[in-house]
């Protein structure tokens, strides 16, 4: 069973007080094996192309930044209802896709091991909003396997996006605070843009692999334009709502 848009009603309540929730079943599961045997390849071409020593040495190892290009998988993640039901349930129409990456963390890999360490990804213009409580924009945690504790959940500290800098950055108090975004694969983490959080260490024999999708309102300038230098047909293979989604001009 999917998640259905009448039951999503308690995501933006929850994502303006505490500034993260979790919603399983958005992904089913044979999706989730085509969306992770396709980040599984774009990860290996990154690694085969650029060498991971470097891609480690720039803390770009396990980080697949061309979204589109792991295939028409791409293409089948932004077009499903699911995805569009919960991106209406937090932001209603004012929406645009603000970057897209892949993230596989490794064993051994994880918080405090660079690059990874506690922030919020749009620090800056949660400052200068003055209302803490607007959903402006909202990271995306598509889970592609079962994710626990023991391989790397991501840790999120629960209504930081109210207070701004923390009080604290001792990593026994953080690590106390924080709540782990576990569960199914299939389900999606939703992280507010000034919520600090950070990934979890994966201890595991097995790397983690979860998509990343930021979402902001349409005013936010974003950080990829998708529609550049994109094969001609992108446009005609996603649904009108997915292309919304990335166009940079309108
Ligand atoms: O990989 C993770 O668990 C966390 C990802 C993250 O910090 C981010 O997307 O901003």
């Amino acid at each position: 069973m999917v998640a259905s848009a009448p039951t999503l009603g308690w995501v933006r309540p929850a994502l303006q007080s505490a500034g993260t929730a979790f919603v399983e079943n958005v992904f089913d599961r044979d999706q989730i094996k085509r969306f992770s045997v396709a980040l599984k390849c774009a990860d290996q071409r990154e690694r085969t192309t650029y060498g991971e020593e470097f891609l480690r040495d720039i803390g770009q190892l396990g980080y697949v930044s061309d979204f589109l290009g792991i295939g028409p998988e791409a293409v089948e993640l932004l077009n499903t209802p699911q995805l569009h039901d919960l991106l209406a349930g937090v932001f209603g129409e004012e929406i645009r896709l603000y970057a897209a990456q892949g993230i596989i963390l490794g064993p051994g890999e994880g918080r405090n091991v660079f690059p990874r360490c506690w922030h919020a990804d749009m620090f800056q213009i949660a400052e200068a909003i003055a209302d803490p409580t607007f959903v402006f924009a909202v990271n995306f945690l598509v889970l592609l396997d079962d994710v626990t504790r023991e391989n790397g959940a991501t840790a999120v500290l629960p209504g930081t996006h109210r207070t701004g800098a923390l009080e604290t950055y001792d990593e026994a108090q953080m690590s106390e605070r924080a709540i782990e975004a576990t569960g199914p694969a299939g389900s999606v983490c939703l992280i507010e843009g000034g919520t600090w959080h950070a990934a979890g260490f994966n201890s595991s024999n097995r790397p983690r692999p979860v998509l990343k999708l930021m979402f902001t309102r349409r005013w936010i300038r974003p950080q990829i334009d998708y529609c550049a230098d994109q094969p001609a047909d992108l446009l005609d293979r996603l649904t009108p709502a997915a292309r919304r989604l990335l166009y940079a001009g309108s």
